[in-house]
């Protein structure tokens, strides 16, 4: 079993589209274990970005992330990085394939919706950093249909 860190961006709340998004990840079978809906401080959004420090597009990405409430969240489940990153799609909606979450609900990089941790180190990093060490799964009685 996996664990990773998915993040509604600001444009997604402000869209009305928390539902949405988190339907996608809840019906395909991840299991939600914490979740929150938080401003983003500062500190914690460079933290949180601290590997793209020297690009070009950090302070562009800084300014969007604490640019209104975020929903945050851990998943669980067999391969859950992986399945979090194919249901979200490409980096650029434009790239993304239809039917992810970044192509059928976005333009633009810029704007794309959604982060999800792109392996189990920064899974890791990201988990701890958003929720710290004290997280609790919880039985689905459901599990049974969609996990063999
Ligand atoms: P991902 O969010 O798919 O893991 P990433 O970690 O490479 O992508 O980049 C983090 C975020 O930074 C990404 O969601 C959007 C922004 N970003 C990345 N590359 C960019 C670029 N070339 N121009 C503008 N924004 C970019
Ligand atoms: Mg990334």
């Amino acid at each position: 079993m996996e664990r990773t860190f998915v993040m509604l961006k600001p444009d997604a709340v402000q869209r009305g589209l928390i539902g949405e998004i988190i339907g996608r990840f809840e019906k395909r079978g991840l299991k939600i274990i914490a979740m929150k809906m938080l401003h983003v401080p500062q500190s914690l959004a460079e933290k949180h970005y601290a590997v793209h420090k020297e690009r070009p597009f950090y302070p562009g990405l800084i300014k969007y992330i604490t640019s209104g409430p975020v929903v945050a969240m851990v998943l669980e489940g067999p391969n859950a990085i992986q399945a979090a990153r194919n249901t979200m799609g490409a980096t650029n909606p434009v790239d993304a394939t239809p039917g992810t979450i970044r192509a059928d609900l976005g333009m633009e990089i810029g704007r794309n919706l959604v982060h999800g941790s792109d392996g189990p180190e920064t899974a890791a990093f990201e988990i701890g950093l958003w929720f710290g060490t004290e997280l609790q799964s919880w039985q689905r009685d459901l599990d049974r249909w969609i996990l063999e």
